[in-house]
């Protein structure tokens, strides 16, 4: 039962910051009004500065927009980072300062070259200035139907109401490091979460309080009747078939 109200509580403070931070179509899978998705089976070269990504701008270089030449992780759209050589792309949300975010996206390589290690960066940014940055190496998919894709993990701390998200190619030829399913989500802060494990304990319930603007736990004034509590997923896992095999646990 205490696992069950641990359990609960964490998805109703999920819900409750998650609002602060979404990634708009981070499986790659929806065009922007106006533009077409790459022929099925096929991709499209997308080269700066290209919002063709509902969501996403191609903001140096060239990335190839996926879709179906290779097995996405999930749905069938995805990216290769080099488009014809090193290519930029991002997107830019809302955050809180302050708030620690974790970043989740599955990793692959481009297989055209033969299964050969590719170098890419991560990283965050608020007003062009680098926040948070992870180096990535030595991805690589092994075929169009093989590619291998890793859960990855990358962590940073806003320092405004906005910040970047970047995935940056460092090989420089048509065949980088490829992306899928990006989503991100806050981290709850260790004072939160005491707070409601002492009311789970307490038999005070496990979800949050009214939310109070950016305070969604501290009100004390209990929820406005009638407005449904609801708990959109955070994280949008990747289709059974594309999940990582079991024991591929999630690393940096
Ligand atoms: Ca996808
Ligand atoms: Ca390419």
């Amino acid at each position: 039962m205490k696992k069950i109200l641990m359990a609960t509580a964490a998805a109703a403070l999920m819900a409750g910051s998650a609002q602060a931070a979404s990634i708009v179509n981070g499986s790659f899978e929806i065009a922007s009004d106006g533009y077409s998705n790459p022929v099925s089976g096929g991709f499209t070269t997308l080269n700066a500065v290209s919002n063709a990504i509902q969501g996403w701008t191609v903001s140096n270089g060239s990335v190839d927009w996926i879709n179906g030449y290779w097995a996405a992780a999930d749905g069938t759209h995805s990216i290769d980072l080099s488009g014809n050589g090193n290519g930029w792309i991002e997107q830019t949300f809302a955050t809180n300062a302050g708030t620690l975010y974790t970043v989740t996206y599955y990793l692959s390589g481009n297989p055209d070259a033969g299964s050969v290690g590719k170098n890419a960066v991560i990283e965050a940014l608020i007003n062009n200035s680098t926040i948070q940055l992870s180096d990535i190496t030595g991805i690589k998919g092994d075929s169009h139907d093989q590619m291998n894709w890793e859960l990855k993990r990358f962590q940073f701390t806003a320092q405004g109401s906005q910040t970047t998200l970047r995935f940056q190619s460092l090989t420089n030829n048509p065949y980088g490091a490829a992306i899928d399913n990006v989503s991100i989500s806050p981290v709850p802060e260790p004072a939160t979460w005491a707070m409601m494990m002492a009311r789970c304990a307490a038999g005070r319930g496990c979800s949050p309080r009214a939310p109070e603007r950016n305070n969604p736990f501290d009100s004390g004034k209990g929820r406005p009747s009638g407005r449904p509590f609801s708990f959109p997923a955070v994280i949008s896992p990747a289709s059974p078939q594309n999940r990582p095999p079991p024991g591929n646990s999630l690393t940096i």
